[in-house]
């Protein structure tokens, strides 16, 4: 998903090269080409999204299929939102990962909002995860604030992929908190349901149940914090220290028709 950088961090990238990203740096994945999340890295086996919601369903069941073909016994993992989920590619992309038996798994963050449109105006099933059956794949509906639950299900259906199983929809319940972007004050929400979410706050959760269970410390989570920031400082000053990108190397790795019918 063209909007997750958490994935991209949680596959080894490292900060630097986001910072470098929305600088628009030659040090950013697309070399400054784009100011925004839309990168890959083929080390990292991260496959770029577009802005096209929907679209790359598809094309992450096709780097699933060669995978298959090429034996390499990798998984496609991606996620969309309950918005996207409307769209003709999430049914044609599942449709067709099921029928090919596809190592793929779709987790949908279903947080109630597409932007303004709430989710009763997106579709009239009580939930989306009622679609698994008729793709013919397995489906799971889970609290998508419980940082353990997400994992444990993806672990369990990335596993299941490997071994042949095929593939999986998830459906992840959360809550969208902030507007769509700075410029939408999230005002068609209604402030007891995020007032009720906010308790649910996936992050202090888990730092709860750590406590709780007395595997974090409170000294440590606070000289981690710290470590944290210190890091995250670091990495913006070497991004800062990026070069722009040459003007005379603008159309490496831009294809184009030399006319002509080509
Ligand atoms: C095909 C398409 N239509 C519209 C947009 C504009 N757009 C970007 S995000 C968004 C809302 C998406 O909602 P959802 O899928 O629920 O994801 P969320 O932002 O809630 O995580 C819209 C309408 C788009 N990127 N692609
Ligand atoms: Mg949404």
């Amino acid at each position: 998903m063209h909007r997750d950088l958490g994935s991209h961090l949680a596959f080894g990238q490292r900060p630097f090269k986001l910072f470098a990203q929305y600088m628009g740096r030659a040090d950013g994945p697309t070399r400054g080409r784009d100011g925004n999340t839309h990168m890959s890295d083929r080390d990292l086996q991260i496959v770029g999204m577009i802005s096209h919601l929907g679209a790359m369903i598809p094309v992450a069941v096709g780097a699933a299929i060669g995978s298959k073909l090429q034996g390499l016994n990798a998984v496609a993992l991606t996620y969309i939102g309950d918005g996207g989920a409307s769209i003709g590619d999430f049914h044609e992309g599942l449709n067709f990962a099921a029928v090919v038996n596809a190592p793929f798994v779709l987790i949908v963050e279903n947080n109630q909002y597409a932007y303004s449109t709430p989710v009763i105006a997106q579709y009239g099933a009580a939930r989306i995860i009622d679609r698994a059956p008729g793709y013919g794949i397995s489906g799971e509906v889970i609290d998508g604030n419980n940082v353990y639950a997400v994992y444990e299900t993806c672990k369990a259906a990335v596993e299941r992929a490997r071994q042949g199983g095929g593939p999986t929809l998830i459906e992840a319940v959360t809550m969208c908190m902030r507007g769509h972007s700075e410029h939408d004050d999230h005002f068609y929400v209604p402030q007891e349901l995020l007032d009720k979410w906010a308790e649910r706050d996936p992050l202090l959760r888990a730092q709860r149940f750590l406590e709780h269970t007395g595997y974090l410390k409170e000294k440590d989570r606070l000289e981690m914090e710290a470590q944290t920031v210190e890091f995250i400082e670091a990495e913006i000053a070497l991004a800062l220290k990026s070069p722009y990108p040459k003007t005379d190397d603008l159309v490496d790795s831009v294809f184009y028709s030399t006319g002509g019918g080509q």
